[in-house]
């Protein structure tokens, strides 16, 4: 069977980037693991999972009705909130129907002599397609380390990115946490809530901002769409897809009483991107950054009532935002609780799990439960995991065997027609998702109906373009702190993934007039036959 584009993943990529391809009038066919629309949303349903971003810029800003129709409850969106919405997005469009749902992507080969895609599917069907696009998320292959006796547990284990949809009572159970990211977290005080003990393995303490969540005044709501115009044109112009207000000094530009003042009454905004971008230095100086750093460690100090306990938690190693910083809810309280220990397993790694619990270098610890908050293999993973191949049979794994290495995020060259929404070298997860997802599907729906124009049977991003974007990105991303911390932006948090920079970190503003520019100038640095 063939049709004129292939999705793979219906979450908020997914849907939107299938309305656009719809709107052009092309055919469309669209694969998705799940049973149903909501990509990462779908999945992430561990008590506590909450956006990090504020509900009303979380959403999509491109048609007026959905604007209209939708009211967001919570500050902070918890995930069956997001879930409906993306729902409610996927119904408005009505763009189910172009899905097969419960059906996973597999391989995907290109064919030189009809300059089609072909796409296998887990249910042993194969489509082909002119285009291919990938719409499969940065956060939706999860990392579960690869621990001896994980066979031999007699408990049970669980991933938060995988989590049983009608949940789990761990009511008078002895639980293990592994992992403190975002996942952790947020799902460590409800797991307390319930546990009889809690113990979590920690290998690095995570800069946490209390997110002060809470109902949305309707003022609040009525505000937002009224100045909804205002609202697209500052996303727009904002480097994180977010409106910010940088202060126009640098860190040391003001004395400590005044940086304090300013890092109080931004705490108290609740708002991540308010604190790492309240000085404009915050994020290239290390030195400016540790004056922030202290902040949140003092922080950890006038919550957790051990000291000892709260300098465990406090993060040394990394600048402020290196990693991601994570929103949380009573996160810092729970260890004031008698029912929750934590455990550094930096210096005393974490072996193995026994058939009766887990094993670090220093002890043993008898567990009912292991939870692994322990992330994902991001952003390359979830198009690494599909058997891509494109020119000459070429794999997508041996193209990115030292790393990744697109143009504008978006091409590979040798993988003609093939189109990564918000893929490695665009600003991605260092933005508002939504917005980053709007700008990359976008530009790919105009690029796809410049080719049917022109009548063009290939578009491919050319060599040096794509060594030269990848290059660009590496050295913007050294003029900032971000190389600095052992995360999944970097790849770092996978044993043997190649180390570098997967986003690009010179903004989405700046990002979306470069893809600009490239299109107005007839789409250089692609190659189009
Ligand atoms: O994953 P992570 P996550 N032994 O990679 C630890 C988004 N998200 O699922 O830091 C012991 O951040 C690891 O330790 P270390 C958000 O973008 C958003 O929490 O590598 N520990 C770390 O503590 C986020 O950034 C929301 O030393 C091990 C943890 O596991 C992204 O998803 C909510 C280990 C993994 O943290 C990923 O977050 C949830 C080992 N062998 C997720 N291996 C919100 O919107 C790993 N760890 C709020």
């Amino acid at each position: 069977m063939t049709t004129d584009a292939i999705v793979v993943g219906a979450g908020f990529s997914g849907i939107y980037m299938t309305h656009k391809l719809e709107q052009l009038g092309l055919s469309v066919r669209g694969f998705e693991a799940a049973e149903t629309v909501g990509g990462t949303w779908f999945w992430n349903t561990y008590p506590g999972a909450r956006c990090d971003v504020i509900s009303t810029e979380y959403a999509f800003t491109f048609s007026q009705d959905l604007i209209d129709e939708w009211e967001w409850t919570e500050r902070y969106p918890a995930q069956p909130e997001i879930l409906r919405y993306i729902d409610f997005v996927a119904e408005k469009l009505d763009v189910k129907k172009h899905f097969q749902f419960n059906v996973r992507v597999e391989s995907a080969v290109w064919d030189e002599d009809t300059s089609l895609w072909t796409v296998g599917t887990d249910s042993g069907e194969y489509v082909s397609a002119k285009y291919l696009i990938t719409a499969a998320g940065c956060l939706s292959t999860s990392s579960t380390p690869d621990f001896a006796g994980l066979d031999a547990f007699e408990g049970t284990t669980l991933h938060t990115a995988a989590w049983p949809r009608d949940g789990v009572d761990f009511t008078g159970k002895r639980v293990g946490v592994i992992g403190t990211g975002s996942s952790g977290v947020q799902v460590i005080p409800k797991i307390a809530e319930q546990a009889a003990h809690l113990t979590v393995f920690q290998r690095s303490p995570a800069f946490s901002l209390d997110c002060g969540n809470r109902l949305l005044t309707e003022d609040e709501k009525r505000m937002f769409k009224e100045l909804i115009e205002d609202y697209k044109v500052a996303s727009k112009a904002s480097g994180g897809g977010q409106p910010v207000d940088t202060l126009e000094v640098n860190t040391f530009d003001h004395s400590e009483e005044e940086r304090a003042a300013v890092f109080e009454e931004r705490w108290d905004r609740h708002r991540a991107i308010d604190l790492i971008a309240a000085y404009p230095d915050l994020l290239s100086n290390r030195a400016a950054n540790d004056t922030i750093a202290e902040f949140f460690r003092g922080k950890i100090r006038d919550v957790v009532d051990d000291p000892e306990v709260a300098e465990t938690l406090s993060p040394r190693e990394h600048p402020l935002g290196a990693k991601r910083i994570t929103l949380d809810t009573n996160y810092f309280q729970t260890y004031n609780r008698d029912n929750v220990s934590l455990v550094s397993v930096k210096s005393a790694p974490i072996e193995g799990l026994t058939p009766a619990g887990l094993k670090t270098a220093g002890a043993e610890y008898p567990l009912d439960v292991v939870v692994f908050a322990t992330g994902f293999d991001a952003i390359t993973g979830p198009l690494m995991n599909i058997d891509i191949r494109g020119r000459n049979g070429k794999t997508l794994q041996d193209k990115w065997a030292d790393g990744p290495v697109t143009y504008l995020g978006i091409a590979v060259d040798e993988f003609p027609n093939l189109f990564t929404i918000t893929g490695p070298g665009s600003p991605n997860v260092l933005t508002n998702m939504v917005c980053a997802i709007e700008q990359h599907v976008e530009w790919t729906a105009d690029a796809v109906a410049h080719l049917e124009s022109v009548g063009a049977r290939t578009f491919e991003a050319d060599e040096t373009a794509a060594k030269e974007w990848t290059a660009r990105a590496v050295e913007l991303a050294d003029l900032t702190l971000y190389p600095e911390g052992n995360s999944w932006y970097t790849g770092a948090n996978i044993p043997g993934k190649p180390r570098v920079i997967m986003s690009y970190v010179g903004g989405l503003n700046v990002f979306r007039e470069t893809c600009d520019s490239v299109a107005a100038d007839n789409y250089t640095g692609f190659i189009t036959s």
